[in-house]
């Protein structure tokens, strides 16, 4: 063979999963390899030549519309699949979309204490990176670098050497949960009440690995990368990068995780490291995390500024437009709660006692006391609440409700969190962008 020919072989003979995960690496590499482009050449070229010959054989077929086709763009035909497979497992999730891939749980599938894998909502920004499709992390490494006296580049196997392994149950909740409710409402996904779960993650506390790095008196945030891509296809694009203030990094419920109930994290919750910081959005949460870049100022990667979870300085009417300026950072969640048996539409007996269960979270830490009501708010009952397993673990509560005679009811459950801040019957604080809407959960008790 010629040194053409073993070179158009090289080209021909990558699967689909390799040029993603060339272009996700090495965009210049790609476009040789797609385009026959050398680095550098104009980008906006239409397709001919060795690139045209390149991308036939790899198809498998011509391209009769060629000329119309751009350089530079990833054919769809290699684009990654939607997530149909990455469902597999998943059990009775509402999906919200495939492109990204973002799907809520049912109220009545989040009743296990601990949430398992299959009952777990998933959402991502961007399209999954090659190394968590293919679960292989051998050589993966986080670096802790910026504001710190050492920066760091660990393997996963440093992170188990050099630090404690710790197991505990923590909650993550999508900042927008229960944007759906909102009037007028905001763009973005349509989650209704179940983008939260709460599994048990293992790994290293992020504190113990930030005073390793040695914070330096001008760390004052973190910033959050990590390897998932753009939907673009654009290797050089951001999916998302935010971040929290040093004192809510250096709380022992913050956690670098390479365990989820147990196993590797799966591919939707970050394969092979992710963060866990309860009680923030969810996007604190860092997914595929690779970089942890110590800042002197608070972050200002994709999605943390503009109306990006943030929230008016100030209570605003709904529909107002709020100037940028006056949009600040979403930090704690709001007290909240979940109604998980029985399901909406249940059918009771009248005059029976019936149990009620659910779990409940606060951003701040502790819940302190949870009520249920069966007369749309009149009078509320005392649930009976258990205490969390660990800090930031959601709690249960059970309480029995007795509808007095035959018709239709409503359950609803309301949190209190330390300071007596209590779930609102209706969608609190109108915000641009539809986050923390902690109203009361609800669901319908037939008695016949
Ligand atoms: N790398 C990366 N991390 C990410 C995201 C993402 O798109 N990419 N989404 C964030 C958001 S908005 C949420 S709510 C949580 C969701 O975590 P889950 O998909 O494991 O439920 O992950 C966060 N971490
Ligand atoms: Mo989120």
């Amino acid at each position: 063979m010629s040194k053409r020919e073993k070179t158009e072989t090289a080209r021909a003979s990558r699967t689909p999963e390799e040029i993603r995960t060339i272009y996700a690496e090495n965009p210049e590499k790609a476009d040789w390899l797609v385009f026959g482009r050398k680095p550098n050449s104009d980008r906006r070229g239409f397709l001919k030549g060795a690139g045209l010959a390149t991308m036939g054989a790899m198809l498998g077929t011509a391209i009769p519309f060629h000329r119309n086709m751009p350089e530079g763009l990833m054919p769809a035909a290699f684009a990654q699949d939607t997530g149909i497979d990455l469902m597999a497992e998943k059990q009775g999730l509402t999906v919200l979309g495939d492109r990204p891939l973002n799907a809520e749980t049912p109220a009545h599938l989040l009743d296990d204490k601990v949430t398992p894998y299959e009952r777990f909502f998933v959402r991502s920004n961007g399209l999954y990176p090659q190394t968590a499709l293919d679960m292989k992390a051998d050589d993966w490494t986080l670096t802790i670098d910026g504001e710190v006296e050492n920066p760091l580049t660990l393997t996963i196997a440093d992170l188990k050497s050099r630090f404690e392994t710790v197991t505990q149950q923590l909650w993550i909740e999508c900042g927008g949960n229960g944007r759906a409710f909102f009037n007028p409402g905001a763009s973005g996904n349509q989650w209704t009440v179940g983008a939260v779960g709460c599994p048990e993650w293992t790994g290293v506390r992020l504190a113990d690995v930030l005073k390793a790095a040695g914070l330096k008196p001008s760390a004052v945030y973190t910033g959050h990368y990590g390897n998932d891509v753009h939907l673009s296809g654009d290797p050089e694009k951001e999916v998302i990068s935010r971040g929290v203030p040093i004192e809510k990094a250096m709380g022992p419920e913050c956690m670098i995780a390479w365990e989820m109930n147990g196993q590797p994290v799966p591919a939707l919750h970050g394969f092979p490291l992710r963060l866990v910081i309860p009680g923030y959005p969810g996007s604190a949460s860092h997914k595929f995390l690779n970089r942890i870049w110590v800042r002197d100022k608070e972050h200002d990667g994709s999605k943390m500024t503009g109306y990006s979870y943030r929230m008016p300085a100030y209570p605003v009417a709904p529909g107002t437009e709020v100037p940028k300026s006056d949009m600040v950072v979403m930090m704690e969640m709001p007290v909240k709660s979940l109604i998980t048996f029985p399901q909406t539409g249940v059918e009771v007996k009248a005059g029976e006692a019936t149990e009620v269960r659910g779990h409940a979270w606060c951003g701040k830490g502790d819940v302190a006391a949870m009520h249920v009501s069966l007369d749309f708010g009149q009078t509320w009952a005392e649930a009976e609440l258990d205490a969390p397993r660990n800090s930031f673990a959601w709690q249960h509560w059970r309480a029995k409700v007795t509808p007095p005679q035959a018709g239709y009811y409503e359950v609803w459950a309301r949190a209190t969190d330390k300071d007596g801040v209590t779930q609102p019957p209706v969608v609190p604080g109108w915000n641009p962008r539809g986050y923390g809407n902690n109203m009361q959960h609800r669901i319908a008790m037939f008695a016949v």
